[in-house]
């Protein structure tokens, strides 16, 4: 039976994400080891998808009956979590209010036009941008945005960054976990690595529960992208523990079972480094899987990088979390000029 048999689910995705083998990639980097893709970047037709609509399959049956009337969250200017909350509200028929800190210090021209935003503002979503920096935390100006809704006579429905400090924020991948056993009964095999980009927490928290609920939660290998990991390892601990209670998991977490690789963040949140880029081209040239400078291409990285230095063991089945977030290139058209 599925932990989360307890917990009302709103669908806003296709189902079960397709998992694709990615011979091409194996190869290039020395057939040790084989590469599959859990393509979350393809769940669903809303907006383009991507992780955040697994997390808020759970969250929104807790927020129609809350009777609110405007989704409220928060982003950095090319957010891929304010894109899908604004699809969900425009799904749902609410308004949406997102507000966009300048999280990136980057200057692409258009930047603030293109991609995520771009179609966020297209789904009729209110987007506020603000000029305060990075941070992962509560904001002064998500709690503004709430207040303004609420002064206007509408009924607000708080959604913290990336979804992750809300209650019900990681359930979605816990499902995750239980869809990629069901999955591997069908493939005849299973993986022996699970390789997943973590900023907020949540993405990277609920796969840790549900895979400890398979005891299995330390092959779950984050890779931060956020370049604060002290910040995020503890707001994954705080989501993971959280989460293990509200499941009923029956034991608490360890702390080796919450593995964070800090290397690949570098220089900075949202910059891609010049590793991070030449991962994002080997992804593309041989599997035409398209990943992101911001979170996708430094996972990515993480897990070429690994490969190569040998940390994953001869014969080792490896499975890359796509988890979306391909719209932001658009914001980073200069890097790419020349392919
Ligand atoms: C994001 C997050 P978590 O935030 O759950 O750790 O997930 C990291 C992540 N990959 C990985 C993609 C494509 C993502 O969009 N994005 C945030 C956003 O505002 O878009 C929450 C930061």
């Amino acid at each position: 039976m599925s932990l989360l048999e307890p917990f009302d689910r709103y669908p806003l995705t296709f189902g079960k994400t397709p998992i694709e083998h990615l011979p091409r990639l194996s190869k290039e980097l020395g057939g040790k080891v084989e590469f599959y893709a859990k393509r979350e970047d393809c769940n669903s037709g809303l907006a383009m998808g991507g992780n955040k609509l697994r997390k808020l399959e759970y969250i929104v049956p807790d927020a129609i009956a809350s009777g609110a009337d405007t989704l409220v969250s928060i982003g950095g200017v090319q957010s891929n979590h304010t894109r899908m909350v604004a699809a969900t509200a425009a799904k749902l028929g609410m308004k949406c209010v997102v507000i966009q800190e300048k999280w990136v210090p980057h200057f692409d021209a258009v930047y603030d036009r293109v991609g995520n935003i771009q179609m966020t503002r297209l789904m009729g979503a209110d987007s506020r941008l603000v000029d305060d920096g990075f941070d992962i935390g509560i904001r002064k100006s998500w709690e503004d945005a709430i207040q303004s809704v609420k002064d206007a006579g509408g009924k607000p429905y708080p959604i913290p960054a990336g979804a992750s400090v809300h209650k019900f924020g990681a359930l979605g991948y816990v499902g995750f976990a239980e869809e990629v056993a069901e999955q591997e009964a069908e493939l005849g095999f299973t993986f022996d690595y699970i390789v997943v980009c973590v900023v907020t927490g949540s993405t990277q928290g609920g796969m840790i529960v549900g895979f400890a609920a398979q005891d299995r939660a330390d092959r779950v290998i984050g890779i931060d992208a956020s370049g604060t990991v002290e910040q995020t390892r503890e707001q994954v601990r705080g989501i993971v523990d959280n989460t293990a209670e509200l499941i009923g998991l029956g034991r608490a977490v360890r702390e080796d079972e919450i593995v964070i690789n800090p290397d690949y963040a570098y220089p900075a949140y949202g910059v891609p480094s010049d590793e991070t880029n030449d991962a994002i081209r080997l992804a593309a040239r041989t599997e035409a899987m398209i990943t992101d400078p911001v979170y996708e291409g430094k996972s990515m990285q993480g897990m070429i990088d690994l490969t190569r230095k040998g940390f994953f063991p001869e014969g080792s089945k490896v499975l890359y979390a796509h988890l979306g977030g391909a719209p932001a290139l658009n914001g980073y058209s200069y890097h790419y000029k020349d392919g």
